[in-house]
């Protein structure tokens, strides 16, 4: 057979194949096996149709018709080529420059509520520290009866536990208080993450060194050129405060504070400090720069609120959004990932219309405290104008507020804590614009 005749032949059974397809869906068919014919040509010349076969049934792709490559290809995996687009990002003019900056988790393209390792969000106010796990050190001081200063080994040694929890900048969709800013999902929320941290309670660590009466703070501190401090209550220090060294099953990546790092729980991310070197047990706060200038919220008085730890009750809808816009009326799975710093959500509500009606959703992954927790609802959509917001309600009672409730407290001087009921308005095309509803 010569090329040419393989060539026609394949066109015919692209063609059959399409023709038992409806309209719409055989002109993309059809589409689709062109360019795959195109592309085929263009790059395997002698060597015949190749990959052309590949496109579509009843076709048999080449990688069913021969052997893969063998074990440890790739001896740590990454995903498939295809899937390059799934990465995180910055802003070049967000900050002054990438030293002190911070970059976004691709919340569009994740399934579930773990966070892939490579992907979580990076805050880095002095840059990433190469931080030599042998060399590292984390020292416990102040008021305590034992002093310690503990080696990685050491630290490995006390009782472990594992927690899946979220992340999340207090700046996290800060760019939206004047008003609807970002053109992508990634960017008015992606400074949220959500992985299964692994390491010793700090509680544990306490109960070592012994702390002494009248203690009430503790000094966190990192390795980092910032020095970055913060200061946290004892109360959450005897919580559920974690030292953290592994993430998602492996060690802590460079990125989230590699060897280790603080977990606190459902608070602002600020207060985890990574590339932790010391804890130093206080009676009073020690009034740091991110909890005086940075970190607090300006109100419209012009006062300041300080030590505002708690991420409060936030949600948002994942699919669609900027980044996922609909092709076409018809069936939709509706999504999207709803959190709690105060523990675990209770409810989450979809509109479709700007929040005159709504309907509950369901749960499609676990409901832990303080975790991402994933939701869905089906939609039918018959392609008019539309406004999708999520509404969620945690195990308190609390309700996310709309920004015009958010507003009339807060104003809008602040950066941090914004946690608005958000609104992506569906255009006629599919199409998903940020828009703002008060
Ligand atoms: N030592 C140190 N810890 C730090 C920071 C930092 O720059 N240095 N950034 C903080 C901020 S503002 C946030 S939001 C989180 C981000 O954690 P991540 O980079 O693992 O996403 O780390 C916090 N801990
Ligand atoms: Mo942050």
């Amino acid at each position: 057979m010569s090329k040419q005749q393989e060539l026609d032949g394949l066109i015919k059974s692209i063609a059959a194949a399409g023709e038992k397809l409806p309209g719409p869906e055989r002109r993309l068919f059809l589409k689709q096996g062109l360019t795959m014919l195109g592309a085929a040509g263009a790059a395997s010349g002698a060597a015949g149709i190749g990959a052309a076969e590949a496109a579509l049934p009843p076709g048999v792709p080449s990688w069913t018709k021969s052997l893969g490559t063998g074990v440890v290809t790739n001896p740590y995996g990454e995903p498939s080529p295809f899937e390059a687009h799934i990465k995180r990002r910055n802003l070049e003019w967000l900050t002054a420059d990438k030293i002190a900056s911070i970059s976004f988790t691709p919340l569009a393209d994740l399934k579930g509520i773990i966070t892939p390792n490579g992907l979580v969000f990076e805050r880095y106010h002095a840059g990433l520290p190469a931080v030599d796990p042998g060399l590292h050190r984390l020292m416990i001081h102040g008021m305590v009866d034992r002093p310690i200063v503990l080696s990685m080994d050491d630290l490995m040694r006390f009782p472990s536990i594992s927690m899946t929890r979220f992340l999340e900048c207090a700046a996290n969709g800060g760019m939206e208080w004047r008003g609807a800013q970002m053109d992508r999902l990634q960017l008015t929320h992606g400074m949220l993450a959500c992985c299964e941290w692994t390491g010793v309670l700090l509680s544990t660590l306490l109960q070592e060194v012994g702390v002494q009466k009248g203690a009430a703070w503790i000094l966190a501190e990192g390795a980092d050129g910032s020095h970055m401090s913060r200061s946290i209550p004892m109360d959450k220090a005897l919580d559920d405060a974690l030292i953290v060294y592994a993430q998602n099953g492996e060690p802590l990546r460079p990125e989230q504070g590699y060897p280790v790092r603080l977990i606190n729980p459902g608070w602002e991310g600020n207060t985890c400090v990574k590339w932790l070197r010391r804890l130093k047990i206080g009676d009073k706060p020690w009034y740091h720069r991110e909890e005086t200038s940075k970190y607090t919220d300006l109100m419209p008085d012009g006062s300041s609120r300080e030590f505002t730890f708690v991420q409060e009750c936030n949600s948002v809808i994942t699919n669609p959004c900027p980044e996922n816009p609909l092709k076409g009326p018809g069936k939709f799975w509706v999504e999207g990932l709803a959190w709690s710093g105060r523990g675990k959500i209770k409810q989450v509500d979809v509109s479709f219309d700007g929040g005159v009606s709504w309907r509950t959703t369901r749960f499609t992954s676990a409901v832990l405290p303080r975790a991402l927790t994933r939701f869905g609802v089906e939609w039918d959509w018959n392609g008019a104008q539309a406004l999708l917001q999520s509404r969620a309600i945690d195990e308190t009672g609390y309700v996310q507020p709309t920004y015009g409730q958010l507003r009339a407290v807060r104003g809008t001087s602040s950066i941090y804590h914004k946690n608005a009921i958000h609104t992506w308005k569906v255009n006629n095309n599919g199409s998903v614009a940020n828009v703002q509803i008060s």
